[in-house]
């Protein structure tokens, strides 16, 4: 009798079950986050000397954004602000820890089993321990091995969220002998905007990163630099190809979300600079982003974006509602083509030493410490060889985004004044170098090469 009555049960539950909503399965998602990675910097971008297959072909079906940007740093130590901007989609000008979800936290409510590897503690490190598994793995490969693990574990239970935050190819860097003989520094050509020195003092001139090469900048320094860069990038790029692999081996690969992206910008040797304490356009901000996978078409925009926005993107294209509160936007809208845009121009921010505005054409940055404000046209002058400021053709346009930069800086929590009562010399002078008139060292006035 007892036995019927369970049959009976039994019975009763499948007709429940069938009758049930058919359960959505999540995609996966895999986030690859290279440390310092310069916004052209992968073969699929179009960079003439840097090899990363893996990553091109994984992308070769995604979606680019050409303009996303760090919205800022409060601190030389740019990664730390953003990669916590990143898990919270906060402005890092705000307390960001406080009243909103963090991506961790968001993706693991909707049933994710998530894992991070690489770099820890770069940033608060309570963030950083919201994923189930976290392992860091001194390199790559380490975090390779980390992953792959995981995959083998995990797959197949639950969506994987997998967050590869690799130290490549941030200086000092790494890789192995097979990539660091794949590139020459005798066959890696200058940026076109390469100075010895930084002609004026941003604010931030003699930073670690700005020492690790001595003044004045050589070809021969900087180009060795490069090509150890690029074979750092490269060996990231095959040890990401590992985890693809193991993806494929599982059975995940083709229900898997990626967002291939750099935590900031890098210049190296532009403008004799060396760091990502700066907002030129190959300075600190300007990262790459691609998104790529189920619900993501072939494309490409020079839509603005913020990295951080990631949060919310990740979320609307897994199908996880967006929570409430976040200064990010969701970027989905524009990978769809249901928008163009989801703003119309662009501010980031250095300490209290620099900030900048820009529209899709024109440039300004300003330096409030120094009193100095630059103007650059970027569609005729990409490399920001030309400062327009002084031009009385182009002032209605400085003081049209002068205006601008004071607004939108408001709209992130900015603090810090666009100007200053006592402003400091501008002219700069490299430890150890005689001073030199500045104009011998900066490009001619009306070149835009
Ligand atoms: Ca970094």
């Amino acid at each position: 009798m007892r036995r019927l009555a369970r049959v009976i049960l039994l019975l009763l539950a499948a007709v429940h079950a069938t009758a049930a909503p058919v359960p959505v399965i999540k995609p996966n998602i895999v986030f690859l986050l290279a440390d310092d990675l310069r916004p052209d910097c992968l073969g699929v971008l179009g960079h003439p000397v840097v090899k990363t297959p893996h990553i091109d072909k994984l992308v070769a079906q995604g979606f680019i954004f050409r303009n996303a940007y760090v919205l800022g740093s409060n601190s030389g130590a740019v990664c730390t602000p953003s990669r916590t901007m990143i898990q919270t989609g906060r402005s890092y000008m705000r307390d960001q820890t406080r009243g909103t979800p963090t991506l961790a936290q968001t993706i693991k409510a909707a049933g994710y089993a998530s894992i991070r590897s690489g770099k820890y503690g770069n940033g608060p490190k309570k963030l950083d321990d919201e994923f189930d598994c976290n392992a860091d793995g001194n390199n790559a490969g380490g975090n390779a091995d980390n992953l792959i693990r995981f995959i083998g574990e995990q797959a197949g239970k639950q969506p994987l969220f997998l967050y590869m935050a690799s130290h490549e190819p941030h200086d000092p860097q790494f890789a192995t002998d097979e990539f660091y003989r794949m590139y020459q520094a005798g066959n890696i050509p200058l940026p076109v905007n390469f100075l010895p020195f930084q002609p004026f003092d941003n604010g931030e001139m003699t930073v670690r990163d700005e020492q690790t090469l001595p003044w004045p900048r050589t070809k021969e320094s900087v180009t060795g630099k490069l090509a150890r860069y690029y074979a750092s990038t490269s060996y990231w790029d095959a040890q990401v190809g590992r985890v693809i692999a193991a993806l494929k081996q599982a059975g995940q690969f083709d229900h898997t979300i990626f967002i291939v992206a750099g935590d900031n910008g890098l210049s190296l040797g532009e403008h004799g600079l060396l760091g990502k304490q700066n907002l030129y356009e190959f300075g600190g901000m300007h990262v790459p982003l691609i998104f790529a996978g189920p619900g993501v078409p072939k494309g490409e925009t020079k839509a603005f974006a913020y990295l951080y926005d990631v949060y919310p993107t990740l979320c609307e294209l897994a199908g996880i509602a967006v929570p409430a509160g976040l200064d990010a936007k969701s970027l989905a809208p524009v990978i769809t083509g249901r928008q163009p845009q989801v703003r119309d121009c662009l501010f980031t921010a250095y300490r209290d030493c620099q900030r900048s505005i820009r529209d899709e054409r024109w440039k300004l940055l300003r330096y409030p410490l120094i009193d100095k404000t630059q103007l650059f046209d970027l569609q005729a002058d990409p490399h920001e060889m030309a400062d327009l400021s002084a031009n009385p053709e182009h002032a209605a346009k400085a003081a049209e985004l002068t205006a601008l930069l004071e607004k939108e800086r408001l709209r992130y929590g900015d603090q810090a004044p666009l100007k200053v009562a006592t402003p400091q010399p501008a002219a700069w002078t490299p430890p150890g170098q005689a001073a030199k008139p500045a104009r011998s060292r900066s490009f001619k006035a009306n070149s835009t090469r």
